[in-house]
C-alpha cells in the first residue's frame, strides 16, 4: 500500500480508536494468503493447543514460538502504523494467541484485555486512569459474522475506568444493551483499545472461527510478568497463587528468521 494511502488509513482509525474504543482495518493479510495461514494456524492449535476458560474455544498462548506464518504482516505499515501513533516509536509485542472458536462454542464473558482485567496477577486496579497503554488486535484468519462469532465489543467503553471483570456493576454474562458485532473478512484486523469491553461470539455455523490476537505495547509497559521464570512473574504470580497469562519466549533461530521489520517487536522475548 502506498505511504499517503496508509497514512491516510492510520490517521482514520486512530480517530475511530479515541472515538469509539474499536476499528476494523481491512485486507491486512492478502487474500490469496489467509487460507494456508488459517489451516497452519489450526494444525497448530491442533498439536499444541489447550481449551480457553470459554467452552468450545481452543487457543495456543505464545502463538509465535509454534508458527511464524502470521509473521510476515506483524508490521503492516497501517497496524503498527495506528500504534506508532498511539504509542511513539519502539513499540513491542505483548501476546500473539491463536483463538479457534469451534462451531457451538458459548458466549464468554465481557472484559477489558491485559493489563485491565481485574482477574489477571498483573493487572492495573480499578479505576485506572483514562489513557491508552496496550492496543488488542484480532486477526481475521476466517470471516468475522454475526453467525461466525464477529466478536461483541462495547463501543464508547474504553473510557471508562473499570470493566466488567471488575465488579463493575455490570453482569459479565449478559448482553450489554449497545454492544455490537466486529464483523470483516478474512484478511482483516480488529484493532481495539485493550480497555474496550469486549467478548468471545457464539459460533453457529459448522466451521471454526479462527483468529489470532496479537497485542501491541509502548516501550514502557513492563510485560516481565508475562514472561516464565522471571522475577516479576515470580513474585506477582508464583508467590501469590495468582491467575496470570504466560508467554512462551522466542528462541533465537526463530528471531533470527522473522522479516527485518518484525525483529524490532520481539527483541525483548527472545531466550
Ligand atoms: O476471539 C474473540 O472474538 C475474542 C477474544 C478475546 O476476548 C480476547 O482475546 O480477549
Amino acid at each position: 500500500m502506498a505511504d499517503g494511502k496508509a497514512a491516510a488509513a492510520v490517521e482514520s482509525a486512530c480517530l475511530h480508536l479515541q472515538i469509539n474504543g474499536w476499528c476494523v482495518v481491512e485486507d491486512v493479510i492478502p487474500k490469496d494468503r489467509v487460507e494456508l495461514i488459517r489451516r497452519s494456524v489450526e494444525r497448530t492449535v491442533e498439536a499444541y493447543g489447550t481449551y480457553t476458560g470459554v467452552e468450545g474455544v481452543g487457543t495456543r498462548k505464545g502463538l509465535l514460538a509454534f508458527n511464524q506464518s502470521f509473521a510476515p504482516y506483524l508490521a503492516d505499515k497501517r497496524v503498527l502504523g495506528i500504534a506508532e501513533v498511539i504509542f511513539g516509536p519502539h513499540v513491542r509485542i505483548s501476546f500473539t494467541t491463536a483463538h479457534i472458536n469451534y462451531p457451538g462454542n458459548i458466549r464468554g464473558p465481557l472484559h477489558a484485555d491485559w493489563p485491565f482485567n481485574q482477574h489477571n496477577a498483573g493487572h492495573i486496579p480499578a479505576p485506572y486512569p483514562d489513557a491508552v497503554m496496550h492496543l488488542t488486535t484480532l486477526w481475521m484468519l476466517s470471516p468475522f459474522t454475526p453467525d461466525t462469532g464477529g466478536t461483541l465489543v462495547v463501543p464508547g467503553s474504553h473510557r471508562s475506568s473499570n470493566n466488567p471483570s471488575g465488579d463493575n456493576g455490570v453482569d459479565p454474562l449478559q448482553p450489554y444493551p449497545t454492544e455490537m458485532q466486529a464483523t470483516g473478512d478474512a484478511g482483516s484486523v480488529l484493532i481495539l483499545d485493550s480497555r474496550t469491553w469486549h467478548a468471545t461470539a457464539p459460533n453457529r455455523t459448522d466451521k471454526p472461527r479462527v483468529g489470532i490476537a496479537v497485542r501491541y505495547a509502548p516501550w514502557w509497559l513492563n510485560l516481565d510478568v508475562l514472561m516464565p521464570g522471571s522475577d516479576d512473574r515470580a513474585r506477582i504470580v508464583d508467590e501469590t497463587g495468582g491467575n496470570e497469562n504466560e508467554v512462551v519466549p522466542v528462541s533465537s533461530a526463530i528471531y533470527e528468521g522473522l522479516p527485518a521489520e518484525v525483529k524490532p517487536l520481539y527483541r525483548h522475548w527472545v531466550r
